[in-house]
């Protein structure tokens, strides 16, 4: 038996000392004085249960280039930043079902990933052969679904939300929106390129708070007329909240998540000189302090139940690709690696969130409403032995040259945070330690998913 001792366990409803014994990839037992063959002593450190980061993109096409974490390279970054599953997003090619895409997808996964994996799979192209799919896939495991409401290529109109939202939600799953007014963007965008503002600055310029508040708005409403279970993922307005919020007091099944970027990042990061701007190119874009408040505040009061990083990395090089037009800049920035120090650091040790309530947010939510819950997302007797240990008094300064994500920069450069994950263990597995990677490729596997448990 593998024996964590001494640590005091966070979960998300309870915080206490014990040990927690491991054998065959699962908890057994939790207890005091636990014997094992082998030990971990975590004195003085906080054990959690495995993060879950529920919105990733690896080694996706996108833009005309790829993200540039694939399996291996960003399952690797998770380890060290205390996530023991992602799940990413399958992305349906034109003219092609869904189970294709799952299957490509999983090829890109099989033999790479150092930790667990699954898929939300990205409707893009709705045909009655692709609505029929939806059932099935589902058995199959994968029972979560992405539409997108902005993005050429990509969107869908709302009769595909009315239709998958009442198909998904009937059979038990889950449906996330990418909530933006592809119109709005659009109508602006035009203005703005016309007008010869081709910057990073522009690109939040094209998409004002509305364009997020109006989407939500309308994906609540369809979302209320199906009776759906919705999911508005990267929440980062104010106003989308207290749309959100709206709905959820008629009681509409609306969930939302929200990302570390739109907590504690400002829009005039995008006037960094030398095209430094584009670095935080991602959709929806970085907004102010006032919204920022509301989303720490939705956290706090349950108006928000998920975090989720977004990780979506492009080197400067391929940022390039927008120098003279910001509708080229790749969108997307890292953050998988980063997540869970960043919520410790300026959401727990700052007194914004409780620990509690963190682990809550990136670990029992996800696992939950993601259909994997009580396998994944907490420390009980039978579950995963997906853990990580916290050291709360470490302090790192978040720099490009000591993570482990396949990009040239962070969003975080010269941040100062306190406490570090410093081990994290996979079913069993210790995968990080101390700075040292223990990861096997291809050790990661798929977890095939059930239906999604409501929170209220
Ligand atoms: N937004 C991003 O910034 N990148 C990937 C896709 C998305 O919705
Ligand atoms: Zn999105
Ligand atoms: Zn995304």
């Amino acid at each position: 038996m593998l024996v964590i001792k001494n640590g005091k366990i966070a979960t998300a409803s309870e915080i206490f000392e014990a040990d927690i014994g491991i054998e065959d990839g699962k908890i057994v037992a939790i207890a005091r004085d636990l014997k094992g063959e082998e030990v971990i002593d975590a004195g003085g450190k906080i054990v959690m249960p495995g993060m879950i980061d529920g919105h990733t993109h690896m080694a996706m096409p996108f833009m005309g280039t790829f993200s540039s974490d694939d399996f291996e390279t960003g399952t690797k970054a998770a380890a060290f930043g205390g996530v023991t599953t992602i799940i990413n997003f399958a992305i349906q090619e034109k003219g092609k079902g869904l189970k294709d895409a799952i299957e490509v997808e999983d090829s890109k996964a099989k033999g790479k990933a150092f930790i667990d994996y699954a898929f939300h799979v990205a409707i893009t192209d709705m045909r009655e052969d692709v609505l029929a799919e939806i059932p099935e896939v589902m058995k199959n495991g994968v029972t979560s679904f992405k539409l997108f409401m902005t993005y050429e290529g990509l969107m869908v109109t709302d009769d595909v939300l009315l239709e998958v939202l009442d198909v998904v939600t009937k059979n038990g799953g889950l449906v996330g929106v990418h909530a933006e007014n592809y119109y709005i963007i659009k109508f602006l965008t035009k203005r703005l390129l016309a007008e010869g503002k081709t910057d990073p600055i522009y690109h939040a310029y094209s998409r004002p708070n509305c364009c997020e508040e109006e989407a939500v708005n309308r994906a609540c409403i369809i979302t209320q007329i199906v009776n759906g279970r919705l999911y508005v993922v990267h929440l980062s307005t104010a106003e989308g909240l207290e749309r959100i919020e709206e709905f959820q007091k008629r009681g509409v099944r609306v969930y939302a998540e929200t990302c570390p970027q739109y907590l504690l990042l400002d829009e005039e990061l995008y006037k960094e000189p030398d095209f430094g701007g584009a670095k935080y190119v991602m959709s929806p874009p970085l907004r102010r302090e006032k919204d920022r408040r509301a989303l720490w505040d939705g956290i706090r009061r349950g108006t928000i139940q998920l975090i989720g990083s977004d990780h979506c990395p492009f080197f400067m090089e391929q940022k390039e690709m927008g120098k003279d037009d910001f509708t080229k800049i790749p969108n997307g920035a890292p953050g998988v690696e980063t997540t869970l120090p960043l919520l410790f650091s300026e959401g727990v040790v700052k007194g914004r969130i409780t620990l509690n309530r963190l682990v809550e947010v990136f670990s029992t939510n996800p696992a939950k409403l993601y259909g994997m819950y009580p396998k994944k997302g907490t420390i009980a007797i039978g579950s995963d032995a997906d853990i990580v240990i916290l050291d709360p008094k470490k302090e790192v300064t978040l720099s490009v040259d000591m993570l482990h994500q396949n990009v040239d920069y962070t969003p975080y450069e010269g941040w100062k945070v306190k406490g570090y994950p410093v081990v994290t263990i996979v079913r069993g597995k210790v995968v990080c330690e101390e700075g040292e990677f223990y990861g096997e490729k291809g050790y990661g596997e798929f977890v095939p998913r059930k239906e999604a448990i409501d929170l209220w």
